[in-house]
């Protein structure tokens, strides 16, 4: 049914892989409407509780296809950034958890591609940047946006306007990721990361998630009465009843996502 992806779930977890090696996993118009029906697949099912995402061969990602790109108007050009929020926005506000396996070059679009996701886990092959403007562009699939929010506007701008190439080591100094691992433990360690998630109340974590991506841009009075809408309501589920009493009776709690 993909052309251009994979898509497995094992044991509640779904591993999405861009698979356009030879083009360095470069994502065009294709690669966006296929991660956009893969994570659709994600919402639909109840199975799922946490999704890695990767890139197959030597790059997560290399960025917006330069070559689709290069014969675009402005009018087209739109389209197709709207295109990539779309997908950026959508894999940002499931309601499941979304880990990057970060396994080579995460290169413009695909650096943005991998800030839309809750946790970043960097091979430490990995590379990261924003080279947009070395082409005459501006990061256009929400870089400007995200980088800035993750590590600060001035580490941001430095990257943004320099073009320049950073090692894992350097990306998790700054914030844009939040562990390193050998190439060959990456999507052992990811795993590890969605299991423990996924052994949490689903419910209760999308919740979390919904509240920190509303509450992050919005005044401390507005989250907070955000959040405390989101806490009380969830007193109404009945993994929060079943989380409580488990504890209480010293038991392992058993969620129904519910
Ligand atoms: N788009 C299209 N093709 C690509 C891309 C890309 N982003 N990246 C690599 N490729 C292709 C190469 O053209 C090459 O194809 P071919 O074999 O047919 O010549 C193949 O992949 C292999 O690449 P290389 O031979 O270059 O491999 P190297 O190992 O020598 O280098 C690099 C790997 C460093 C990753 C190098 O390929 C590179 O610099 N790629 C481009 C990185 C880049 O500039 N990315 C940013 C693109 S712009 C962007 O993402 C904007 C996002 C917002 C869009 C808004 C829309 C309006």
């Amino acid at each position: 049914m993909y052309e251009t992806i994979k898509f497995e779930v094992n044991e509640g977890i779904a591993t999405v892989t861009v698979n356009r090696p030879k083009a360095m996993n470069a994502l065009n118009s294709q690669v966006l409407d296929e991660l956009r029906m893969a994570f659709h697949e994600v919402v639909q099912n109840d199975e799922i509780r946490a999704v890695i995402l990767t890139g197959e061969g030597k790059a997560f990602v290399a960025g917006a296809d330069i070559a689709e790109m290069n014969k675009l108007n402005a009018v087209e050009a739109r389209a197709f950034a709207k295109k990539g929020h779309g997908v950026m926005n959508m894999i940002e506000n499931i309601e499941k958890p979304v880990i990057a396996a970060v396994n080579g070059f995460a290169l413009g679009g695909g650096c943005e591609l991998c800030m839309a996701c809750d946790i970043r886990i960097a091979s430490t092959k990995a590379k990261f940047g924003q080279p947009e403007v070395g082409l005459g562009l501006i990061p256009g699939f929400g870089g400007n946006l995200r980088l800035p929010r993750l590590v600060g506007k001035g580490n941001a701008k430095y990257l943004i306007y320099s073009a320049d190439m950073i090692d894992a080591a350097e990306a998790y100094r700054i914030g844009l990721v939040q562990k390193v691992a050998e190439p060959e433990e990456l999507i052992a360690e990811a795993e590890k990361i969605a299991g423990k998630i996924a052994a949490q109340a689903p419910i209760a974590v999308s919740v979390a998630k919904d509240v920190i991506n509303n509450g992050y841009d919005i005044d401390m009075k507005s989250g907070s009465k955000y959040e405390v809408n989101a806490f009380s309501l969830i007193f109404d589920s009945e993994d929060m009843k079943e989380g409580t009493t488990a504890f209480l009776e010293k038991r392992k709690a058993t969620w129904k996502n519910k």
